[in-house]
């Protein structure tokens, strides 16, 4: 048993003019290790020995936020909003995304990560939410990140999510223009922005810990329980997991 479990994060890559970097935002490092866990930054750089070497230590993943997933993986051309697409970061996070469903590692994905989570399970996504299906909600805030900025409904009764956050009703932050169109097999919807954009996922039946947010958790922590309680839940989860 890992008193300390060790948690995946993959990484976003800068785009334009900087030089290639890997980068996390320091507010993922710092929730999953007040939840108790030890971080462990995936950069999309990692070739297939090195992804396999460290897949065999992690004991949880967490999938992060970050730019838009290349559309042909749900056999779709992209949409003109689309951006920052990068072909080794899609790659390394659906692979490892089928392996902890495989193998049965506790897995979190926030944000771009539930979208990733959807399309591993042959999901599709809206390209664009203003332009389809539209919405009177701007799911991409301006306000700081740590603001919450609209309302997300919670199926609590029988569901992962529920028990794990303790309420049917949340104040969340929103930083996304795409979101969940059909739900990838095995997959069930268990979270709802007032405008019917599926807020948060998780997977039916017996399968082992998989949670999908739409939100930002680890940008409300500071201020938000439910917040914490997801972090704390991936790392629990994590530690009475053998390997
Ligand atoms: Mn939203």
């Amino acid at each position: 048993m890992a008193l300390r479990p060790l948690v995946g994060l993959t990484t976003s890559v800068t785009f334009g003019s900087h030089p290639e970097r890997a980068y996390v935002n320091a507010a993922y490092v710092r929730a999953v290790q007040a939840a108790g866990g030890v971080p462990v930054l995936l950069p999309p750089h990692l070739d297939e020995a090195a992804c396999v070497a460290l897949w065999t230590r992690l004991d949880a993943l967490v999938l992060t936020g970050g730019g838009d997933v290349d559309p042909a993986h749900f056999g779709e051309m992209p949409h003109a909003k689309v951006y920052e697409v990068s072909a080794e970061r899609d790659e390394l996070e659906l692979g490892l995304t089928r392996r902890a469903l495989d193998d049965g590692v506790p897995l979190l994905a926030i944000c771009r990560g539930i979208q990733v989570l959807n399309i591993a399970l042959g999901g599709t996504l809206y390209q664009d939410i203003p332009s389809e299906p539209g919405s009177s909600i701007d799911h991409s805030q301006k306000a700081p990140r740590h603001q919450p900025t609209h309302r997300v409904k919670v199926m609590g009764e029988g569901t992962r999510l529920g028990s794990v956050v303790g309420a049917t009703e949340l104040e969340v932050n929103s930083f996304h223009h795409q979101a969940i169109k059909r739900l990838g097999t095995g997959l069930r919807e268990v979270a709802w922005a007032e405008d019917g954009i599926i807020e948060g996922v998780e997977m039916g039946g017996a399968q082992p810990f998989v949670l999908g947010v739409q939100w930002h958790p680890e940008d409300l922590v500071d201020r938000d329980a439910a917040a914490r309680a997801l972090f704390t839940a991936v790392v629990d989860a994590a530690r009475r997991r053998t390997r």
